[in-house]
């Protein structure tokens, strides 16, 4: 099942034409229009026309988060304000935020791509799509709602939060797909089963979940606790929202949606593109965007390129689930370490919840990471030598897996704080 099969299942010859294309008028656009691009490309003496092949993209200069801080909040923007008909804006947390901008060109892109990556999880005309990614300036809430009106489903604006009231909803109206973060997921599957309810009380069939990284293993637990499809879903607020990638059914790995988006992945020490199958930061351009275009964007995502032609007919490029940011990664001794590493290790061994959170701290001039992981409350309440030997269990699997030591501290359920959106995975108390 397809919502644009000619778009999703076009040659890959055609696709590129096509890209061409769009490459072509999107730089023409921003060289124009953009006195920042203009200023970028003329610093190393590129000129619209010197675009004559997709590897002359690579001849183009990167797009960064700094760029759209120093021109904030319109400064990207390729169009008059009054073409604009929606601002969202970022969820960094750190500085300015950022504000993306959307004409009414973008907005019906954006319902596309939505409504493409909802049938990508099987919904349908008939679908009721509860829709708990957070509405407001985050792309989550809008972005899927759209697609799913476009799709003609019904759908349910219940936003995140308010937990009981969600999971009654979803019964009573009989959700087929939950749209949400993987870590929300998670905490409605522990209060559905609070409540006294079972999969089997629901008539869930899917659902797309993403905004943050999660690993394989989460993707098991979820399908398990809630007896459904868990499907991956990309993007950035910087690119368009939600949408700019999308599982299909197979599971292996995200489609790009190529006719509106360029992705490479480069060595972010370098800069230099790397080979399909190489893992590195995902840089995105968009090729079909009005107010907002951007040339070369570096999302900090780690992923890697695959583009064999995949079971489900699609002909777009797949990336791989997102490992972590570049900036997620904490340094812990000089070893590298990403939650979702933890997280696919801790899940593994299967003997905690899947509720974690990490800590470091600088105890003089040492690192110290500690992992808090929670266990059931019979776990808990039973033998402390028991609880000794997990700990150790877990200790040593790091260590062997991430090469690091980490000091394991098994805690009661419900200690770690659950999010109705985004989790936080790290807590880094050390003052560098
Ligand atoms: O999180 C857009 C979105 C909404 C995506 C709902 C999917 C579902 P931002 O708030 O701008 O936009 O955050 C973008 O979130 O650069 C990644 O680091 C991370 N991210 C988004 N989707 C995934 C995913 C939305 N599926 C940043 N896996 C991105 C891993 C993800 N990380």
């Amino acid at each position: 099942m397809y919502w644009n099969r000619e778009a999703e299942c076009m040659s890959r010859e055609r696709l590129q034409e096509l890209q061409l294309k769009r490459l072509r008028e999107t730089v023409e656009r921003v060289y124009n229009y953009v006195p920042h691009y203009r200023r970028a490309f003329q610093d190393i003496g590129i000129e619209p026309e010197d675009i004559r092949s997709l590897d002359d993209l690579q001849k183009l200069p990167f797009t960064n988060k700094q760029d759209f801080r120093d021109t904030y909040p319109f400064g990207l923007f390729a169009v008059a304000k009054n073409e604009i008909v929606r601002f969202h804006s970022s969820s960094g947390t750190t500085g300015k935020p950022t504000v993306v901008g959307y004409t009414k060109g973008d907005v019906a892109t954006w319902a596309e791509l939505m409504a493409r990556s909802l049938v990508c999880a099987g919904a349908t005309r008939n679908s009721v799509v509860q829709n708990a990614y957070g509405y407001g300036l985050f792309t989550g809430g809008l972005g899927v709602h759209y697609g799913a009106e476009l799709l003609g489903a019904a759908v349910i604006p219940i936003s995140g939060g308010n937990t009981k009231r969600q999971v009654m909803i979803m019964k009573d109206l009989g959700t087929d797909i939950l749209t949400c973060t993987p870590s929300y997921a998670l905490y409605i599957a522990e209060v559905m089963a609070e409540m006294g309810l079972s999969p089997a009380d629901f008539n869930l069939k899917a659902g797309i979940f993403g905004a943050e990284p999660w690993s394989e293993n989460m993707r098991q637990q979820i399908e398990e606790k809630l007896q459904i499809n868990a499907l991956d879903i990309y993007g950035l607020s910087e690119i368009i929202g939600p949408g700019v990638a999308m599982e299909c059914c197979e599971k292996d790995g995200l489609h790009v949606f190529e006719d509106h988006f360029i992705a490479e992945v480069i060595d972010p020490a370098t800069g230099e593109v790397l080979p399909y199958g190489e893992t590195g930061e995902l840089v995105l351009t968009t090729i079909t965007k009005e107010a907002l275009p951007v040339i070369r964007y570096r999302t900090r995502d780690l992923t890697k390129l695959n583009p064999e032609l995949c079971l489900c007919g699609r002909t777009h490029v797949r990336i791989s689930k997102i490992t972590g940011r570049t900036d997620d990664m904490i340094i812990v001794r000089g070893v590298n370490v990403f939650p979702t590493q933890v997280e696919s290790v801790l899940l593994e061994i299967g003997e905690t919840e899947p509720h974690y959170q990490l800590i470091v701290t600088r105890e003089g001039s040492l690192d110290m990471l500690e992992i808090q992981v929670e266990v059931s409350e019979a776990m808990f309440s039973d033998e402390v030598k028991r609880l000794e030997e997990l700990e150790h269990k877990i200790h040593d699997k790091i260590n062997s897996i991430l090469g690091v030591s980490a000091k394991i501290r098994l805690v009661e359920p419900k200690t770690i704080p659950r999010s109705e959106g985004k989790a936080r995975r790290v807590i880094d108390k050390r003052q560098i």
